[in-house]
Protein backbone atom coordinates (compact mmCIF):
# COMPACT_ATOMS: atom_id res chain seq x y z
CA UNK A 1 0.00 0.00 0.00
CA UNK A 2 1.53 3.25 -1.11
CA UNK A 3 0.01 6.80 0.15
CA UNK A 4 -0.62 7.90 -3.53
CA UNK A 5 -3.04 7.00 -5.83
CA UNK A 6 -1.80 5.61 -9.16
CA UNK A 7 -2.71 7.39 -11.86
CA UNK A 8 -6.63 7.81 -13.05
CA UNK A 9 -7.75 6.00 -9.73
CA UNK A 10 -9.93 7.27 -7.20
CA UNK A 11 -10.89 5.75 -4.20
CA UNK A 12 -13.97 3.76 -2.78
CA UNK A 13 -14.35 3.86 0.83
CA UNK A 14 -16.06 0.13 0.13
CA UNK A 15 -14.79 -2.87 -1.70
CA UNK A 16 -18.19 -4.11 -3.96
CA UNK A 17 -18.47 -7.18 -5.82
CA UNK A 18 -17.30 -6.45 -9.31
CA UNK A 19 -16.26 -7.33 -12.79
CA UNK A 20 -17.79 -7.75 -16.28
CA UNK A 21 -21.25 -8.35 -16.10
CA UNK A 22 -21.43 -11.60 -17.80
CA UNK A 23 -19.75 -12.82 -14.24
CA UNK A 24 -22.25 -11.04 -12.08
CA UNK A 25 -24.22 -14.11 -10.85
CA UNK A 26 -22.60 -15.76 -7.68
CA UNK A 27 -20.85 -19.00 -9.68
CA UNK A 28 -21.59 -22.60 -8.49
CA UNK A 29 -18.41 -23.93 -6.82
CA UNK A 30 -18.38 -27.81 -6.12
CA UNK A 31 -18.18 -28.29 -2.73
CA UNK A 32 -14.66 -30.35 -3.43
CA UNK A 33 -12.68 -27.74 -5.67
CA UNK A 34 -8.98 -28.85 -5.58
CA UNK A 35 -7.13 -26.79 -8.27
CA UNK A 36 -5.70 -28.29 -11.13
CA UNK A 37 -2.22 -27.65 -12.67
CA UNK A 38 -1.71 -28.17 -16.63
CA UNK A 39 0.43 -27.28 -18.93
CA UNK A 40 2.72 -29.06 -21.85
CA UNK A 41 6.08 -28.89 -19.70
CA UNK A 42 5.44 -30.24 -16.78
CA UNK A 43 3.35 -33.02 -14.98
CA UNK A 44 -0.30 -32.29 -14.49
CA UNK A 45 -1.33 -32.21 -11.24
CA UNK A 46 -4.32 -31.21 -9.07
CA UNK A 47 -3.87 -30.28 -5.30
CA UNK A 48 -6.49 -30.44 -2.43
CA UNK A 49 -7.03 -26.80 -0.91
CA UNK A 50 -5.77 -28.31 2.11
CA UNK A 51 -2.40 -29.09 1.18
CA UNK A 52 -1.85 -25.34 0.73
CA UNK A 53 -1.14 -25.63 4.57
CA UNK A 54 2.25 -26.43 3.94
CA UNK A 55 3.44 -23.29 2.87
CA UNK A 56 3.82 -19.96 5.05
CA UNK A 57 0.58 -17.98 6.24
CA UNK A 58 1.06 -14.74 4.56
CA UNK A 59 -0.77 -10.94 6.23
CA UNK A 60 -0.87 -8.53 3.51
CA UNK A 61 -1.98 -4.82 3.09
CA UNK A 62 -2.74 -4.20 0.00
CA UNK A 63 -5.06 -1.78 -2.29
CA UNK A 64 -7.43 -3.17 -5.16
CA UNK A 65 -7.13 -1.00 -8.68
CA UNK A 66 -9.87 -2.10 -11.09
CA UNK A 67 -9.55 -0.80 -14.79
CA UNK A 68 -12.57 1.48 -14.49
CA UNK A 69 -10.90 3.78 -12.18
CA UNK A 70 -12.08 2.93 -8.59
CA UNK A 71 -9.79 1.71 -5.91
CA UNK A 72 -10.19 0.23 -2.46
CA UNK A 73 -7.42 1.22 -0.01
CA UNK A 74 -5.94 -1.06 2.75
CA UNK A 75 -7.60 -4.34 2.35
CA UNK A 76 -6.19 -6.99 4.73
CA UNK A 77 -5.53 -10.32 2.49
CA UNK A 78 -3.96 -13.85 4.11
CA UNK A 79 -2.88 -16.75 2.22
CA UNK A 80 0.14 -17.82 0.75
CA UNK A 81 2.61 -16.19 -1.32
CA UNK A 82 1.99 -17.90 -5.14
CA UNK A 83 6.56 -17.58 -5.80
CA UNK A 84 5.86 -20.36 -2.41
CA UNK A 85 3.64 -22.23 -4.00
CA UNK A 86 5.75 -22.16 -7.21
CA UNK A 87 8.88 -23.17 -5.71
CA UNK A 88 7.34 -26.12 -3.88
CA UNK A 89 4.49 -27.51 -6.20
CA UNK A 90 5.49 -26.39 -9.63
CA UNK A 91 9.55 -26.73 -9.84
CA UNK A 92 9.63 -29.84 -8.96
CA UNK A 93 6.98 -30.70 -11.58
CA UNK A 94 9.00 -29.22 -14.53
CA UNK A 95 10.17 -31.04 -17.94
CA UNK A 96 12.17 -27.59 -18.58
CA UNK A 97 14.56 -26.44 -15.41
CA UNK A 98 14.15 -22.66 -16.64
CA UNK A 99 10.47 -23.14 -16.11
CA UNK A 100 8.04 -21.38 -19.31
CA UNK A 101 7.30 -17.37 -18.97
CA UNK A 102 3.61 -17.52 -19.10
CA UNK A 103 0.76 -18.53 -16.67
CA UNK A 104 -3.22 -18.49 -17.05
CA UNK A 105 -5.29 -18.85 -13.92
CA UNK A 106 -9.05 -19.65 -14.76
CA UNK A 107 -12.34 -19.60 -12.80
CA UNK A 108 -15.09 -21.95 -11.60
CA UNK A 109 -17.16 -18.96 -13.34
CA UNK A 110 -15.51 -19.08 -16.59
CA UNK A 111 -13.62 -16.44 -16.29
CA UNK A 112 -9.58 -16.17 -16.87
CA UNK A 113 -6.09 -14.09 -16.84
CA UNK A 114 -2.52 -14.27 -18.15
CA UNK A 115 0.32 -13.32 -16.07
CA UNK A 116 3.80 -13.04 -17.21
CA UNK A 117 5.43 -15.84 -14.76
CA UNK A 118 8.03 -12.89 -13.86
CA UNK A 119 4.97 -10.71 -12.39
CA UNK A 120 3.60 -13.62 -10.69
CA UNK A 121 6.29 -14.28 -8.77
CA UNK A 122 6.48 -11.04 -7.34
CA UNK A 123 6.45 -10.72 -3.44
CA UNK A 124 2.72 -9.53 -3.14
CA UNK A 125 0.74 -12.04 -5.62
CA UNK A 126 -0.98 -14.23 -3.12
CA UNK A 127 -3.42 -17.02 -3.06
CA UNK A 128 -5.91 -15.32 -0.47
CA UNK A 129 -8.39 -17.48 1.17
CA UNK A 130 -9.11 -14.49 4.31
CA UNK A 131 -9.95 -11.14 3.59
CA UNK A 132 -10.06 -8.28 6.64
CA UNK A 133 -9.75 -11.09 9.25
CA UNK A 134 -12.50 -13.01 8.08
CA UNK A 135 -12.66 -16.05 5.12
CA UNK A 136 -13.42 -15.00 1.83
CA UNK A 137 -16.64 -14.99 1.07
CA UNK A 138 -18.06 -16.19 -2.55
CA UNK A 139 -18.93 -12.52 -2.86
CA UNK A 140 -15.07 -11.82 -2.84
CA UNK A 141 -13.70 -15.05 -4.88
CA UNK A 142 -13.69 -18.20 -2.41
CA UNK A 143 -12.54 -20.22 -2.02
CA UNK A 144 -9.20 -19.32 -3.14
CA UNK A 145 -8.26 -15.97 -5.13
CA UNK A 146 -5.36 -14.43 -6.91
CA UNK A 147 -4.55 -10.82 -5.54
CA UNK A 148 -1.85 -9.29 -7.40
CA UNK A 149 -1.62 -5.92 -6.44
CA UNK A 150 0.69 -3.99 -8.79
CA UNK A 151 -1.78 -5.02 -11.66
CA UNK A 152 -5.08 -4.07 -12.50
CA UNK A 153 -8.28 -6.12 -10.49
CA UNK A 154 -9.54 -8.08 -13.75
CA UNK A 155 -5.54 -10.00 -13.34
CA UNK A 156 -6.82 -11.04 -9.09
CA UNK A 157 -8.88 -14.06 -10.48
CA UNK A 158 -11.28 -14.82 -8.15
CA UNK A 159 -12.77 -18.44 -7.19
CA UNK A 160 -9.23 -19.92 -8.53
CA UNK A 161 -10.04 -23.94 -10.95
CA UNK A 162 -7.39 -23.94 -12.80
CA UNK A 163 -3.39 -22.79 -13.85
CA UNK A 164 -2.15 -23.47 -16.98
CA UNK A 165 2.06 -22.91 -17.47
CA UNK A 166 2.68 -22.06 -21.06
CA UNK A 167 5.53 -21.68 -23.49
CA UNK A 168 4.03 -18.81 -25.89
CA UNK A 169 1.91 -16.28 -25.03
CA UNK A 170 -0.99 -16.88 -24.33
CA UNK A 171 -4.24 -14.96 -26.26
CA UNK A 172 -5.14 -11.99 -23.82
CA UNK A 173 -8.86 -12.27 -23.59
CA UNK A 174 -11.07 -8.85 -24.94
CA UNK A 175 -9.80 -5.53 -23.96
CA UNK A 176 -7.27 -7.92 -21.42
CA UNK A 177 -3.63 -6.14 -21.21
CA UNK A 178 -0.62 -8.83 -21.03
CA UNK A 179 0.97 -7.39 -18.17
CA UNK A 180 -1.62 -4.44 -16.96
CA UNK A 181 0.61 -2.91 -14.59
CA UNK A 182 -1.39 -0.08 -12.69
CA UNK A 183 2.09 1.87 -11.83
CA UNK A 184 2.08 2.12 -16.44
CA UNK A 185 -1.42 2.73 -16.43
CA UNK A 186 -1.73 -0.29 -19.14
CA UNK A 187 -5.17 -0.58 -18.71
CA UNK A 188 -6.16 -2.78 -22.25
CA UNK A 189 -4.08 -3.36 -25.21
CA UNK A 190 -5.70 -1.08 -27.59
CA UNK A 191 -5.74 2.07 -25.97
CA UNK A 192 -3.64 4.15 -23.99
CA UNK A 193 -4.78 4.85 -20.66
CA UNK A 194 -5.25 7.86 -19.82
CA UNK A 195 -8.23 7.59 -22.77
CA UNK A 196 -9.77 4.45 -21.13
CA UNK A 197 -9.97 6.04 -17.57
CA UNK A 198 -12.54 8.62 -19.49
CA UNK A 199 -14.08 6.13 -20.79
CA UNK A 200 -14.39 3.35 -17.56
CA UNK A 201 -15.09 6.00 -15.32
CA UNK A 202 -19.21 6.54 -16.33
CA UNK A 203 -19.61 2.57 -16.35
CA UNK A 204 -18.28 1.79 -12.57
CA UNK A 205 -21.96 3.26 -11.19
CA UNK A 206 -24.05 1.45 -13.75
CA UNK A 207 -21.89 -2.06 -12.97
CA UNK A 208 -22.68 -1.74 -8.97
CA UNK A 209 -25.90 -1.14 -9.39
CA UNK A 210 -26.12 -4.75 -11.81
CA UNK A 211 -24.06 -6.50 -9.63
CA UNK A 212 -26.24 -5.99 -6.67
CA UNK A 213 -29.63 -6.54 -8.94
CA UNK A 214 -28.82 -9.61 -10.53
CA UNK A 215 -27.81 -11.27 -7.42
CA UNK A 216 -30.84 -9.88 -4.93
CA UNK A 217 -32.92 -11.20 -7.80
CA UNK A 218 -31.09 -14.61 -7.43
CA UNK A 219 -31.62 -15.18 -3.80
CA UNK A 220 -35.12 -14.17 -4.11
CA UNK A 221 -35.78 -16.59 -6.36
CA UNK A 222 -33.76 -19.62 -4.50
CA UNK A 223 -36.35 -18.25 -1.51
CA UNK A 224 -39.12 -18.88 -3.76
CA UNK A 225 -38.33 -22.42 -5.05
CA UNK A 226 -37.68 -23.53 -1.32
N1 LIG B 1 -13.36 -15.25 -11.53
C1 LIG B 1 -13.43 -13.92 -11.65
N2 LIG B 1 -12.40 -13.18 -11.20
C2 LIG B 1 -12.43 -11.84 -11.31
C3 LIG B 1 -13.52 -11.18 -11.91
C4 LIG B 1 -14.60 -11.99 -12.34
O1 LIG B 1 -15.63 -11.51 -12.85
N3 LIG B 1 -14.52 -13.37 -12.20
N4 LIG B 1 -13.52 -9.80 -12.03
C5 LIG B 1 -12.22 -9.12 -11.92
C6 LIG B 1 -12.33 -7.68 -11.74
S1 LIG B 1 -12.60 -6.77 -13.13
C7 LIG B 1 -12.12 -7.08 -10.55
S2 LIG B 1 -12.06 -5.41 -10.36
C8 LIG B 1 -11.98 -7.89 -9.32
C9 LIG B 1 -13.08 -7.52 -8.36
O2 LIG B 1 -12.95 -8.25 -7.19
P1 LIG B 1 -14.12 -8.22 -6.14
O3 LIG B 1 -15.38 -8.68 -6.82
O4 LIG B 1 -13.70 -9.10 -5.02
O5 LIG B 1 -14.27 -6.79 -5.72
O6 LIG B 1 -12.02 -9.28 -9.55
C10 LIG B 1 -11.42 -9.69 -10.76
N5 LIG B 1 -11.39 -11.13 -10.80
MO1 LIG C 1 -12.13 -4.56 -12.55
Amino acid sequence: MSAKLPPGQQVLTDFPRFGLPAYARLPEIPSHAPIRVTGETIEPFTFELEELAVLPRQEQQSDHHCVQTWSARGLRWSGYRFSDFYERFIVPRLKTPSGEPYLVFRAWDGNQAMLFLEDALAADVLFADRLDGAELTIEHGAPIRLVAPAHYGYKSVKHLSQIEVCRDMPPTRRLEHPRARVAMEERGKWLPGWLLRRLYRPTIAPVRWYYRRVNRDARSRDTAAR
